[in-house]
């Protein structure tokens, strides 16, 4: 039987992020992909201005009633970029109505990069992301939003002993895994370092770094990410398959300049994605 997931985020109408890209993803994994979209904006808010946004946080309470009338089980659920502090709690609400046994969170506290909020965004949703977290069985935060989550400075100079650090706090939230994302300890290498607080044990996924910043690439990693754990993945094999993904996709990306900030071409990716996780 197929696994299922439900994935929590907006669709940018243009522009690959959220759930354009974390359904096409899940479903070439070979997971029943259901999806509650929180808000449609006509682009995503990184680098285009006037785009539209409309807020669709009362439905999801209604989605909600209907679909635990109908008594569905998730094997996963994952979220992402949620659009306001009513919408947190909303979703919070979600994890208690279907979180069983079987049920693996997680939760990618979409908020800002490179030290700044996204726009729209302000340290009470902060606030309210740490609630959703300690929520969720896996957190994949980057580091603007580690800076956020507990409160430390945004810092680009760093090393091993102090992302351990912060993961640790991090499972201190309630959640049993944090991952870090787009780690780089300046031997040029990018990558992502988890912590598993049940058994105490800290993995990591590294790849040789890309010197261009593109606009998705989160998405893609926590949706193939989620994928994984979702399918029965370990720790570590989720992290190699998403990082792997992840840089693929980039790779793919860097000839075309054009396209950068409209998002990753993962496209041609997902063949060889659909056959790696054959194996879960
Ligand atoms: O990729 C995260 C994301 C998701 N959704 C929307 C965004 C962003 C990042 O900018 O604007 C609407």
């Amino acid at each position: 039987m197929l696994k299922r997931i439900v994935t929590i985020q907006d669709i940018s109408c243009f522009g690959k992020c959220s759930l354009t890209v974390a359904l096409p993803i899940l479903s070439a994994m070979g997971l029943e992909t259901a999806v509650i979209p929180t808000a449609v904006l006509s682009t995503h808010t990184g680098g285009f201005s006037g785009y539209t946004f409309r807020d669709l946080t009362s439905d999801i309470p209604e989605i909600t009633k209907h679909w635990d009338s109908l008594k569905l089980h998730f094997d996963g659920i994952y979220t992402g970029y949620l659009g306001s502090i009513e919408q947190v709690k909303i979703v919070a609400d979600f994890f208690d109505t279907f979180k069983r046994a079987d049920t693996t969170i997680v939760v990618d506290p979409v908020m800002g990069d490179a030290g700044k909020l996204y726009a729209g965004f302000t340290p009470d949703f902060a606030q309210e992301m740490k609630q959703l977290c300690s929520k969720a069985d896996v957190i994949a935060p980057n580091m603007t939003e580690v800076s956020y989550l507990l409160d430390v400075p945004y810092t680009e100079c760093y090393d091993e002993a102090y992302i351990h650090d912060m993961l640790k706090r991090l499972t201190g939230l309630g959640c049993r895994i944090a991952i870090i994302t787009g780690v780089r300890y300046g031997d040029g290498l990018h990558g992502a370092v988890a912590y598993d607080s049940e058994t105490d044990i800290f993995c990591s996924s590294f790849q040789p770094h890309i010197d261009q910043p593109m606009h998705g690439t989160g998405d893609v990693f926590s949706s193939v990410l989620s994928g994984a754990i979702s399918k029965g993945a370990s720790l570590q094999q989720a992290l190699d398959t998403a990082v792997n993904f992840t840089v693929r996709t980039i790779q793919e990306t860097v000839p075309d300049k054009d396209t950068y900030w409209y998002g990753v071409s993962f496209e041609p990716c997902l063949g060889s994605l659909a056959e790696e996780c054959k194996r879960f």
